[in-house]
């Protein structure tokens, strides 16, 4: 048996079923012989366990453009916990053909209407400038947007695209000053390496510079203390510590400094800084493990939030009827995740659902469920600040 093996009810707890079932042929459907013996923890995804080129096995969501989520098994690295492994950090494109970059003719174009120069600059140049190193959260607006119901457009992802790494690379505001960014640059736009074929456009993001300004940003050349994977963006990236990652531009190759919105803003809204709420996931049993009935569960998660700070973290083991504090282990730094532990009891043989809820220094508290103007404004918005419960089977 492989290790995506998984059951028929695990897969159905998880709405993974119904993801497999509306999502078309192009999903790969989870193998119907592929039964569990319960010898081993699922890996925490419902999807195949398929590698990319440098990469490990992650949960395919989707193959063409690569969508690939990391295992809740794999969320809290190795090497450096709580920090993801670089080969186990999540993927997520919407260009089928990944832009491949020779680092050698590499170019980076900076100007624009808010710019006194338009200068040019080879990875040489950018790491011949100052750096920054910084640990952060990177979450996908989807996150979870597969277990939401009813089911709602987009990928199916369920709790793995996000990761939390750790980014090298030069301050965005050197870049800037060379280019001799004016007083009254109040946009910043990032144009990715490759005109997205289905589009037929680029993949321009922007920015709003003085709230982007606030969280650090920085255009990234390593991960982890190694060059960027071509998954996650070599040769350079744009990294903006505490928020989404949709604008995080991969394989950067242009910025416009501006005075005005760009008018090819991929999602087209006014430029902004979208700041992660304060969310927690548990990684620990992973969805599916078999525990046993009158035993205490050992539970371990992470948490985080926009750079506030996180003032407790609660699971619950009655759907948010009471709480149980968890306990947290010290921050590694203000914008990357903390690990915290609680137990609870198992209670009767059946379905045991665990919720965990983050409350940040300001009083922000993670919701149990997508607020109602979400769900009604349309499909398409933020999916990821809500409570993903853990579905444990409890065994008589
Ligand atoms: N060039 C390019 N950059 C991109 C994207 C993309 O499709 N193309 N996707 C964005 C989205 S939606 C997310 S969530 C993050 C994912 O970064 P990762 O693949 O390194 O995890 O990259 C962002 N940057
Ligand atoms: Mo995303």
């Amino acid at each position: 048996m492989d290790s995506t093996a998984i059951s028929r009810r695990q897969l159905l707890a998880l709405g993974a079923g119904a993801v497999a079932a509306s999502a078309g042929a192009r999903f790969v459907a989870w193998p119907q012989d592929a039964v569990s013996a319960g010898a081993t923890a699922p890996p925490g995804t419902p999807f195949p366990l398929v590698a990319l080129d440098g990469k490990a096995p992650l949960g395919q969501v989707y193959d063409q453009p690569p969508n690939y989520e990391t295992p809740t098994s794999r969320l809290i690295g190795r090497r450096n916990p709580p920090y993801t492994d670089t080969e186990d950090y999540y993927v997520r494109y919407r260009e089928a053909d990944v832009y491949r970059v020779d680092p050698d003719r590499f170019r980076l174009r900076v100007g624009g209407e808010a710019a006194t120069e338009q200068i040019d600059l080879s990875m040489a140049d950018l790491r011949d400038l100052p750096t920054r190193r910084v640990g952060t959260v990177g979450a996908c607006a989807g996150l979870g947007r597969g277990l939401v119901r009813p089911l709602v457009p987009g990928m199916p992802w369920t709790k793995g695209d996000v990761s939390c790494g750790e980014w090298t690379g030069v301050p965005l505001e050197e870049v800037l000053r060379l280019a001799g960014a004016r007083p009254d640059a109040s946009v910043v736009a990032f144009r990715g390496g490759r005109t997205i074929a289905a589009a037929k456009r680029d993949y321009w993001r922007h920015w709003d510079l003085e709230s982007m300004n606030r969280q650090g940003p920085l255009l990234a050349y390593e991960l982890n203390g190694e060059p960027l994977p071509v998954w996650n963006g070599f040769p350079l990236r744009v990294v903006v510590p505490g928020t989404y990652a949709p604008g995080w531009v991969k394989q950067v190759v242009e910025i416009d400094i501006r005075r005005t919105p760009h008018p090819r803003d991929w999602r087209g809204n006014a430029p902004g800084t979208p700041l992660l709420k304060p969310m927690s996931l548990i990684v620990e049993p992973t969805d599916g493990s078999t525990v046993q009935a009158g035993a205490t569960v050992a539970l371990r998660g992470v948490a985080w939030d926009h750079g506030t700070g996180l003032r407790r973290v609660d699971v619950s083991v009655d759907d948010g009827r009471s709480w149980i504090p968890a306990r947290m282990e010290r921050s590694v730094g203000r914008y990357a995740w903390r690990v915290f532990e609680a137990k609870v009891p198992a209670g009767d043989a059946g379905t045991l659902r665990v919720l965990s809820r983050a409350e940040s220094r300001d009083g922000t508290r993670q919701p149990l469920d997508i607020p109602e103007e979400v769900m009604a404004d349309g499909v398409r918005k933020n999916t990821a600040a809500r409570t993903f419960a853990a579905v444990l089977e409890v065994r008589g």
